[in-house]
């Protein structure tokens, strides 16, 4: 029987909607816990995804509705990707002079936050003109804001920080999107405790292992740590791979928190049928890496080796239409499997 996405109707994990996109692979769910429960700290320093109930991380912040939020977030301008679909595959803009022919739906806006909530309102009318504010949190915010930010659960997430060794906490994104809004599948090279506001979100993850299953952009692309694979229409034929992905599904609501552990893939959809959703991210840096590094690797290691060997051929090369040939020159006839061995004839 296939595993469907659907509403399942496991009440830890089933969700309202019925209008949720279904996609062509198999899930399992993401493991929800009460922050009373011990296994919390194993998930998280197994770097495996949780759901943490009744944290009262982000408790505070409950109350910051749309209103709320124009009154005091305060009259400075907010970072807002403007999409012409619902998708809002994030890209860096650094890189784009170096990419020939890139093209992107999204644009990148600064706008007043009563300009960002008209065109929220405004998105379901104007085709083509779908908001979604990410903006760090920083010290222009208003004093109502602030007030609530200190009351945020520091002591439990600082404890998680250090518990599991991770570096400095590099920021909090406020992000407001839109209902039916989709975050395309990628990871980041940051730990991240996703803590829900307003709203009802839905997670997939897959796991670093099927870094292989998932294609994601070259190093110097734009698009860098996004997957290449349309969720709506794969192409199989470029990415064969992709048939066999395993995803981990969760929905988070208002007052739980998602560890997303670095590496880890995640594509993020807000209910179709919801209002806007509102979430704050805690994003820290890795901690250091351990004197003696364990063996066999971790998959998450060798990303990030995969990684500064795509950075060094692009420093040296200068061309990225070298790299690919020249990666299979290394290893066409060459690198097979672990012993060198040949596929069979
Ligand atoms: C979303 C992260 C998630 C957010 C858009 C960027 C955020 C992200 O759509 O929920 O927190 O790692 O990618
Ligand atoms: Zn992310």
């Amino acid at each position: 029987m296939d595993t469907e996405i659907n509403t399942v109707n496991d009440s830890c994990n089933s969700s309202t909607s019925s209008d949720w996109r279904t996609y062509p692979f198999a899930t399992e769910p993401i493991p929800k816990l009460s922050i009373s429960d011990p296994e919390i700290n194993r998930y998280i320093a197994e770097t495996r995804p949780v759901i943490i109930t009744d944290s009262k991380l982000v408790e505070p912040a409950l109350k910051w509705n749309l209103d709320f939020l124009h009154e005091n977030l305060g009259s400075s301008t907010f970072n807002v990707l403007v999409s012409k679909n619902e998708k809002f595959m994030y890209y860096d803009t650094r890189k784009v002079q170096r990419t020939k022919g890139f093209h992107s739906d999204v644009k990148f806006e600064e706008m007043k936050f009563d300009d960002f909530v008209k065109r929220l309102h405004r998105a379901s009318d104007i085709e083509g003109d779908n908001v979604y504010l990410q903006q760090a949190l920083n010290d222009t915010v208003g004093k109502k804001i602030v007030d609530d930010f200190v009351k945020f659960n520091w002591s439990w997430v600082t404890d998680q920080q250090k518990r599991h060794g991770w570096g400095p906490l590099t920021s909090n994104l406020l992000l407001i999107a839109p209902p039916g809004s989709i975050t395309p599948a990628h990871y980041d090279e940051q730990e991240n405790f996703f803590a829900q506001v307003g709203g009802q979100k839905r997670i997939l993850l897959f796991s670093p292992d099927q870094f292989g299953k998932m294609y994601p952009y070259p190093v110097d692309h734009p698009h860098d740590r996004q997957s290449q694979v349309n969720f709506d229409d794969p192409d199989y034929e470029r990415f064969p791979k992709f048939k066999e992905v395993k995803a981990l599904e969760g929905f988070i609501n208002p007052g739980e928190v998602l560890y997303i552990p670095m590496y880890w893939w995640h594509h993020i959809e807000s209910n179709p049928n919801g209002k806007e959703t509102t979430s704050v991210t805690f994003w820290y840096k890795t901690g250091t890496l351990p004197k003696q590094i364990p063996y066999p690797l971790s998959s998450q290691q060798k990303v990030s080796i995969m990684r500064n060997i795509e950075k060094m051929l692009s420093e040296c090369l200068r061309n990225p239409e070298e790299i690919g040939p020249l990666l299979h020159m290394m290893t066409d006839g060459r690198y097979y499997n672990t012993h060198n061995i040949m596929p069979p004839v």
